[in-house]
């Protein structure tokens, strides 16, 4: 028995690994955390290093997280290469009481630090802690080819990505009633785009970064990395549809998205709909 025999630990490759064979992580491109529920973090300490690693201050501060554990993946690391040494490519790190520092205390065995874009991860736990009442577990991050390349053709506003996605594949509106949040090109890795974010994921479980990339939330692997792949598989439909090149002839009209809603139990974002 070793931190690679905890299940969590085996969800949370295995994630990695399905996002890589997906073709949405070339290169060190995209992150992915999880925050470990209590019963998970005493089932990991008997593994965890004898001398946890130097406090890092992260520049934000999200008080909800005190003392909370998170696996992450690290800064420059291939997903691809997770499945073959997680404990070079992943890390758990811990936040302090104060909830502005984390300190590495598994993982990344060969030195680094968790992802470039933890500040973002970190408030965006924050923020959907909140907005779920303690149940959002995963923050991740992708870079699926046809939601990015959506965002050099649509309007880049919640509402017409929220639209274009709900009516290219007839059960998003029941996967994401709430629609998608979408945040201009910034650079990434920086404070501003994690506040950007933040700002969309008070209201949405998803936020596409213009011309770079997608954001998701869940409570689990199961429904984060579905949310991932409903999306972007809407979007391929809708890609695929417009390559054929005539335009969209038919297609799911308002009143037959207020029926799906309808049948399925759902509260879809009225204000999206005409
Ligand atoms: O990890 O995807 O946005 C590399 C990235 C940064
Ligand atoms: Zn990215």
């Amino acid at each position: 028995m070793g931190m690679l025999d905890i299940s969590v630990m085996k969800r949370y490759i295995r994630m990695a690994d399905d996002g890589w064979h997906q073709g949405w992580h070339e290169r060190n491109g995209g992150n992915v955390t999880y925050r470990l529920t209590k019963e998970e973090v005493e089932q990991m300490r008997p593994f965890f290093d004898a001398q946890p690693r130097p406090w890092v201050n992260m520049g934000v501060t999200g008080a909800n997280l005190a003392g909370e554990y998170f696996i992450s993946t690290g800064s420059g690391k291939f997903f691809r290469n997770v499945i073959l040494d997680p404990e070079d490519s992943l890390c758990i790190v811990e936040i302090n009481e104060a909830g502005d520092s984390y300190r590495i205390v598994w993982g990344l065995k060969n030195g680094g630090r968790p992802t470039s874009e933890f500040p973002s991860h970190f408030m965006n736990h924050s923020v959907r802690v909140a907005a779920t009442n303690g149940a959002c577990r995963v923050i991740y991050h992708a870079h699926p080819a046809n939601v990015i390349a959506l965002t050099y053709v649509l309007e880049l506003t919640d509402r017409e990505f929220s639209r274009v996605l709900w009516k290219s594949a007839t059960e998003c509106p029941v996967v994401f009633p709430g629609g998608v949040g979408v945040v201009p090109w910034m650079v990434p890795g920086g404070a501003d785009i994690a506040l950007a974010t933040c700002e969309k994921m008070k209201k949405y479980e998803a936020a596409i970064w213009a011309h770079h990339g997608l954001f998701v939330s869940g409570p689990d692997f199961d429904t984060t990395f579905g949310l991932m792949h409903t999306i972007e598989k809407s979007a391929q439909i809708y890609v695929l549809a417009m390559s054929c090149g005539q335009g969209i002839r038919q297609t799911i009209k308002d009143d037959e998205l207020r029926a799906i809603a309808k049948e399925f139990g759902v509260q879809l974002r009225e204000e999206f709909l005409d």
